[in-house]
This record gives C-alpha cells, sequence and structure tokens, in this order.
C-alpha cells in the first residue's frame, strides 16, 4: 500500500518540526516548509531516506505556494493530511503602542497563508479519499483575551471561524477539518514574539512546565490517525500549569 503523505507548513521548528519527525519516523511521507531552507534540510538528512521532501516556502507569498504544489513529485501526492501550523506572534504591546507592521505580518501569515493553502490543497486531499485532513493549529488565544494579544488573538479566532467554515463547505467530500488549540507551549514562538530577546523567552517558561512540541505532535497524529468517519472539530490543550482566567476588574 502507498504511503500516507502529510504536508506540514512552519516545518523548521517547533511543533511543525516535532511532527515532521514523528511522522516520516512512522511510515508516513512529509512535504515539510517553510523559510529556512538550512533547518529543511537538516531535518530532512535526519530521518528516513525518501520519507522527506522539502520546499522552501513563504505562506506570505502567492507564488510560492502555487510553485510548491506544482512541483510535488508524484510520490509526494495525493495528500492524506494537511498540517496548518506555520505561523507567528510579533509584539505583545497594548494596541496604542503595537506596531502596523507587525499586524500585517501576523494577518498575512496566520489568515491569509492558512487560507491560501487550505483552497489550493483541497484537490489533492479529494485524490487520497477516505481519511483526509485538515489540521489548522489555532490557539486558546482566540478565546481569552489578555493584554497584549491583540491582533494575534484575532488571527487565531479567524482560524476558529474558517475550520468551521471549511467544513461547511467541505461537506460531502471525505476531507475532514480540525481546529487545534494549544495554549502556553515551548518553542521558537515566544522568542519571536520578543523579536529575538532570550531573556524574555527563558523569564517567561520560568517555573512552569509548558507544552512540548512532541505533546502537539502526538496530537496531530492522533487526529490524522482517526477513523475515516470520525471528524474531532476542535481540540484544546492546554499545561495543568495554564488556567484560563476569569474576567479582571479594574477599580479606580
Ligand atoms: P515556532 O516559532 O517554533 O514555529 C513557527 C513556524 O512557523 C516555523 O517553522 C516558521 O518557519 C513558520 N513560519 C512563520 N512565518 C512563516 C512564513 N511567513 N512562511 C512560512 N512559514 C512561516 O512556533 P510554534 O511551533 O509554537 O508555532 C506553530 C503554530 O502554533 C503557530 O501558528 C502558532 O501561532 C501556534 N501556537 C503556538 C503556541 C505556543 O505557545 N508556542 C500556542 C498556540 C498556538 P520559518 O521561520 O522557517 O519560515
Ligand atoms: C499562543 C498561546 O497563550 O501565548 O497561541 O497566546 S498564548
Amino acid at each position: 500500500m502507498k504511503d500516507k503523505v502529510i504536508f506540514i507548513t512552519g516545518a523548521t521548528s517547533g511543533f511543525g518540526e516535532a511532527t515532521a519527525r514523528l511522522f516520516a519516523n512512522n511510515g508516513w511521507k512529509v512535504v515539510a516548509t517553510g523559510r529556512r531552507l538550512e533547518r529543511l534540510k537538516k531535518l530532512r538528512s535526519d530521518l528516513p531516506k525518501g520519507q522527506v521532501y522539502i520546499a522552501q516556502m513563504d505562506l506570505t507569498k502567492h507564488n510560492e505556494i502555487l510553485n510548491t504544489i506544482a512541483n510535488l513529485p508524484n510520490e509526494f501526492k495525493p495528500i492524506d493530511c494537511l498540517l496548518n501550523n506555520g505561523g507567528l506572534a510579533l509584539g505583545a504591546e497594548p494596541i496604542p503602542n503595537a506596531k502596523l507592521e507587525d499586524w500585517q505580518a501576523m494577518i498575512n501569515t496566520n489568515i491569509f497563508g492558512l487560507i491560501h493553502m487550505s483552497q489550493e490543497m483541497i484537490p489533492l486531499l479529494k485524490q487520497a479519499g477516505k481519511g483526509a485532513s485538515i489540521i489548522n493549529i489555532g490557539s486558546i488565544a482566540a478565546r481569552n483575551a489578555y493584554p497584549g494579544a491583540n491582533v494575534y488573538g484575532a488571527t487565531k479566532a479567524f482560524v476558529s471561524q474558517f475550520s468551521d467554515n471549511l467544513r461547511a463547505d467541505l461537506a460531502g467530500t471525505d476531507i475532514r477539518v480540525t481546529n487545534l488549540a494549544p495554549g502556553m507551549a515551548k518553542s521558537e514562538f515566544t522568542k519571536i514574539r520578543t523579536y529575538g530577546d532570550d531573556e524574555a523567552n527563558e523569564k517567561f517558561y520560568e517555573g512552569v512546565e509548558p507544552i512540548l512540541p512532541q505533546d502537539i505532535a502526538d496530537s496531530v497524529w492522533w487526529l490524522a490517525n482517526r477513523p475515516a468517519h470520525i471528524n474531532v472539530t476542535f481540540l484544546e490543550i492546554m499545561p495543568v500549569c495554564q488556567i484560563s482566567g476569569r474576567p479582571e476588574i479594574r477599580r479606580g
């Protein structure tokens, strides 16, 4: 039987990289994409020969998405699972001080990149037939407001609603759609959010046990391997150390 194929955006780090490693080590073929080519090459060289196809692809560049899909080798088609994972938060300043260019980058990547990938991938997912799935990485920030989450949280609220709307439009096909929403996880996420501030990054994870990329990879594995008639529509995962806050009251 033909190996199953997962297409991963943002496979150079964090959740995407851990998922690529788990799937390639367990018999799936992996299309690993991201902007940092050296990391993609390293990933391919670490994994079983022939299991990984890499493509340098920026989610904000329409042509790069189209070229990547057009150039997929036959053994990496059709696609059984699309993991829409590539994304970022930039800045944690309140709205009056936030940077417009950061908002633009988050909207272009987390929203436009994800919807464009989803649309372009539908024909290849349909070819895979029963058991195909799109897994969108949302966030607890979609429904938990906190100071500084502003546009980042809103992009993830978009991912949540878009996942439901996509599932509605795909009804009658075999394609399942899941919104997988993690809470605090240790990856390069906070380093990117703080513009490379290692100290802030370390401090954020001090004294807590966050989700690890491997934990999310395990969940993606579980989702992608549910029986074909089951669609897990929403899965939220938090570390034990994290809770949702009650609405704050500011007095005076
Ligand atoms: P990382 O920063 O470790 O990984 C982010 C990945 O996204 C990288 O592989 C990066 O690749 C890729 N990426 C970013 N911008 C682009 C772009 N323009 N084009 C292509 N790829 C891009 O963070 P995580 O693994 O934590 O994040 C993965 C997803 O999970 C994101 O959507 C994030 O919002 C979400 N998330 C993270 C949480 C956390 O606490 N860590 C919690 C909830 C959700 P490259 O730079 O090479 O292009
Ligand atoms: C990332 C999780 O809580 O840092 O999406 O916003 S959080």
